[in-house]
């Protein structure tokens, strides 16, 4: 379970290691070398994009953390720069930890970070701190200074290696208002402050939200959606068709889990709609590698952006070889399902850009036992739109109702895990085998099956299984997998994969769910990758259309 580790002892620098270029992405955001995760403070600002992110300057695993700072015009290209806040005080001095940025009245931009103070008790004692440009009219802004009235806020409760990531501040009620990840033995808490002025601040007497069993809520995020159309909301607003969404990192199993809900603005409290279920049965934004995110409102295009680092499932022996470790997912549209039950989300458009060679197939049957190749573009570094037509449902396998109960991993595991991408089934598997090689010894298949309630209604799976990715034995090589709410009356379904070396995030019938899968091919690399249609399910489906394009490869820092 490789990437579900954090090394917390620091690596020695190791810059002189040659950098292992295999595996490394063409158009995901990562660094030259070394370690990264969270993403922190995205914003926009003076014809910017901003990018903050969790970075060790020394080595490839988690240690010496800084902010580290790239900008970008359209969240794909991307232009590093200085790193922006590194520890330095006595109110950071350990490490500077997960943040979020404000945009104060008159576009003034503002970060809370959470500064380690001392390293006892482990992982540290948080505190936060903020910290500010040096020169507004930088739209660059590299500088930023830390006052020295820092920290601003400490912890109040006893549990100070519990209590940092404070989110992006929203305002009401004469308030700027804040939430920090926290917990209390097992159960989970975001506590709400209050400050007039975003130096005081003030601990709400009642945590924003809480939930038993969850453990430690890392990153935070809370913010408002719209319940009319696809455009996104600065945080702060309110209104009559606004929803809200919250999400919690959680530390135990390293997934981001969100419920749809309302603000209760009279006691300051978040509270989630019957139709979510809270903890960690509950919807996962992916149901893959994705972990740490962060929203930000986009007031260029007017959306709602979401950005989450996928770690390596590699070993860390093998990170500190190759030089690198973690990537950035494509930033996504995120927006309210008209149901209004679970958001959607779609790669930005300016990823399109990207968009090389194309192949175009239209009608083409895919009977049982078929993998139909997808030539004609570098299916090592793809972009891939399918949608996929079914006859006839009868054949569909009957579904087991104790799966409604289930933890999306174990939806993966023993579910995807088990009726794997070989295993014949009535309607599906089908789909993609993504990064297969020329005899099909490696191949991460992305596909979807279809299975039948007793009272006849159709359950769609969506797997990702790592299983068959790498020869090489070492790798954590997960199944994901996450049913994907869709009516089936149309009996169509889409399928798109973002293919790239060692990544591929798959997302299904518009966004609704999504995995994200890290893998290292040994001999499904560069030119020798190859993509596949396929079908291991009796009936016959049809690719109504196939749109396929070479990806080119982003200017990334
Ligand atoms: N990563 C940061 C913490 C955060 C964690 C430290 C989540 O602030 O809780 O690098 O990945």
């Amino acid at each position: 379970m490789a990437f579900h580790k954090v090394y917390l002892n620091y690596q020695t620098d190791n810059t002189n290691v040659k950098v292992n270029q295999a595996h490394r992405t063409g158009y995901h955001f990562q660094p030259k070398k070394n370690w990264i995760n969270d993403p922190n403070a995205p914003m926009y600002y003076k014809g910017f994009y901003h990018l903050f992110y969790q970075y060790n300057p020394k080595g490839a695993v988690w240690g010496n953390i800084v902010w580290a700072h790239s900008v970008s015009t359209d969240m794909i290209n991307w232009i590093p720069l200085e790193p922006a806040i590194v520890p330095s005080k006595p109110f950071d001095k350990y490490g500077c930890w997960s943040g979020s940025a404000t945009l104060l009245p008159g576009d003034k931009p503002v970060i809370l970070y959470t500064g380690i103070i001392n390293l006892k008790p482990e992982p540290g004692h948080q505190v936060q701190n903020y910290a500010i440009p040096a020169n507004y009219s930088d739209p660059y802004l590299r500088k930023w200074i830390k006052p020295d009235n820092n920290p601003i806020i400490k912890p109040t409760h006893e549990n100070v290696s519990s209590f940092r990531d404070p989110t992006t501040a929203w305002f009401n009620n004469g308030h700027w208002k804040i939430i920090i990840g926290s917990k209390h033995d097992h159960r989970g808490i975001a506590y709400l402050y209050r400050s007039r002025d975003f130096v005081k601040w003030t601990k709400a007497k009642h945590p924003f939200h809480t939930k038993r069993d969850t453990g430690m809520w890392e990153c935070p995020d809370f913010y408002p959606v719209s319940s009319r159309g696809t455009n996104g909301l600065d945080t702060s607003a309110l209104g009559n068709d606004v929803k809200y969404v919250f999400k919690a990192s959680l530390d135990m199993t390293r997934y981001d889990y969100y419920t749809i809900g309302k603000y209760d603005l009279i006691k300051d409290k978040y509270v989630p709609d019957n139709t979510s279920v809270d903890g960690w049965a509950g919807l996962r934004y992916d149901y893959g590698n994705f972990y740490a995110s962060k929203t930000f409102f986009d007031p260029v295009k007017k959306r709602r952006i979401l950005t989450g680092w996928a770690n390596e499932s590699s070993t860390s022996n093998e990170d500190i070889a190759k030089g690198w470790a973690g990537i950035h997912l494509i930033p996504r549209k995120v927006w309210l399902d008209p149901n209004e039950n679970k958001l959607l989300q779609w790669p930005i458009r300016e990823l399109e850009n990207l968009r090389g060679q194309k192949v175009h197939l239209t009608n083409v049957k895919v009977n049982k036992g078929d993998a139909i190749e997808v030539k004609g573009i570098t299916a090592v570094q793809a972009d891939v739109d399918v949608t996929f037509t079914i006859s006839n449902l009868d054949k569909a396998e009957p579904y087991d109702e104790k799966w409604a109960r289930f933890p999306a991993e174990d939806v993966g595991k023993s579910i995807c895990g088990i009726r794997g991408a070989t295993i014949e089934g009535g309607v599906g598997p089908f789909g993609l085998l993504t990064l297969a090689s020329t005899r099909l010894q490696e191949y991460t298949p992305v596909f979807l099956r279809v299975f039948k309630t007793a009272d006849k209604k159709y359950k769609v799976l969506l797997c990702s299984d790592a299983t068959p990715s790498s020869l090489n034995q070492n790798e954590y090589k997960p199944s994901f997998g996450g049913f994907v709410d869709v009516d089936l009356a149309k009996k169509k379904l889409s399928l798109r994969s973002l293919i790239d070396h060692s990544v591929i995030e798959s997302f299904a019938e518009g966004g609704k769910t999504i995995i994200s899968s890290r893998v290292y091919p040994t001999l499904a690399t560069g030119g020798n990758a190859h993509l596949y249609v396929f079908n291991n399910g009796s009936e016959t489906i049809t690719i109504k259309s196939l749109e396929a394009w070479s990806m080119k490869t982003a200017h990334i820092n």
